[in-house]
């Protein structure tokens, strides 16, 4: 296993929609081995594969909270089928958009289908923090950012101020 480094905003390779898995095979466990790695080290509650810079439709996740034990989720081809009407809105934050934090809303509810470590088909309910955080990363898999749902203005102040820390990380 490796930590592998997070792309930050922005970065063009966090536009790049990425692609489907075609085979849940060691190569791709040893993928996912060192996102969660990467996720833990952080630290991040979900990571997608795009922020260690690699196009596939891959999610790793972990809601526990530090007094209980690990609860690894891996997510592969995810599909998002039954969006809820209802609404809620979570304070999100992205480690591809670091120190910042907004609130969006987001569909309360979601079923999501994807594949799981081992390739098998799997079927889930979400909801609460688990539906939000799933929305986040499956954007990430379209290149869509959180703070792409929020008003013009606090995006470009922050990609702005991004831009400037990097330019400011160069003339080191
Ligand atoms: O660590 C993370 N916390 C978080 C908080 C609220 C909503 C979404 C998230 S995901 C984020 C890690 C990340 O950037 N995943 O893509
Ligand atoms: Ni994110």
């Amino acid at each position: 296993m490796a930590i592998r480094p997070i792309i930050t905003a922005p970065d063009p390779r966090l536009r790049e929609v990425s692609k489907p898995v075609q085979a849940v095979d060691d190569a791709l466990r040893a993928l996912m081995d060192d996102m969660l790695e990467t996720m833990y080290d952080a630290p991040g509650i979900g990571l997608a594969a795009i922020q260690i810079g690699v196009p596939k439709r891959v999610i790793v996740m972990d809601l526990a909270r530090e007094d209980e034990d690990p609860e690894p989720r891996y997510f592969v081809n995810p599909e998002i089928l039954a969006p809820s009407c209802e609404k809620s809105i979570y304070e999100e934050g992205c480690l591809s958009v670091p120190e910042f934090y907004d609130e969006v809303e987001r569909p309360a509810q979601c079923r999501v289908k994807y594949l799981d470590y081992n390739g098998e088909k799997q079927m889930l309910d979400a909801d609460g923090m688990l539906a939000t955080c799933i929305q986040h990363e499956m954007d990430h898999l379209e290149g869509i950012l959180f703070i792409d749902h929020l008003s013009r203005l606090k995006r470009e102040r922050v990609l702005r101020k991004l831009k400037k820390e990097r330019r400011l990380a160069a003339a080191e």
